[in-house]
């Protein structure tokens, strides 16, 4: 079995997530995801508008998606590669280059980020509708 993973916040879901999460899971046969802790989050200077919990429901909701972990650190990812038996690492290339070391490991993958969706996006234009119509 070919076992693919990738990381992140997926707050928010849109279909760049959808995107991302169905092309990694057409790399192989099981996909799991790390999903960023909220703790985590808030190093990566995140703030996520659903909680962890939250977000993993959802995330365990889609049909592609067959494991869900926390994602706790940016120093993780060897030892999840290699306690998981990965065999492919895929993330959005605005990561290209970030995760060439994970190459000794298992298959680095940079998938083309989708165009004009972005959580931040969402968030900034339903702020912007909030204001309007105040
Ligand atoms: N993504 C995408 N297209 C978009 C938006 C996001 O392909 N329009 C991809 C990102 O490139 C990433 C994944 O969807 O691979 C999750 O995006 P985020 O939730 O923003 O994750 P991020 O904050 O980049 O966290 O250790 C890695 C980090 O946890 C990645």
């Amino acid at each position: 079995m070919k076992k693919v993973i990738t990381y992140g916040t997926f707050d928010l879901l849109h279909w760049g997530h959808i995107n991302l999460l169905s092309r990694s899971k057409e790399l192989g046969d099981h996909l799991t995801v790390a999903l960023s802790t909220d703790e985590f989050n808030s190093i990566k200077n995140k703030k996520a508008f659903h909680s962890y919990e939250n977000r993993k429901l959802i995330l365990e909701s889609i049909r592609f998606v067959d494991n869900v972990i926390p994602e706790s650190n940016w120093d993780q990812k060897i030892e999840d590669v290699l306690n998981y038996n990965i065999d492919v690492f895929v993330m959005g290339d605005d990561w290209k280059g970030k995760f060439n070391y994970l190459e000794d490991y298992c298959q680095v993958i940079y998938l083309p980020r989708t165009a004009s969706i972005s959580t931040t996006k969402i968030k900034k234009e339903l702020g912007l509708l909030a204001i309007s119509n105040v």
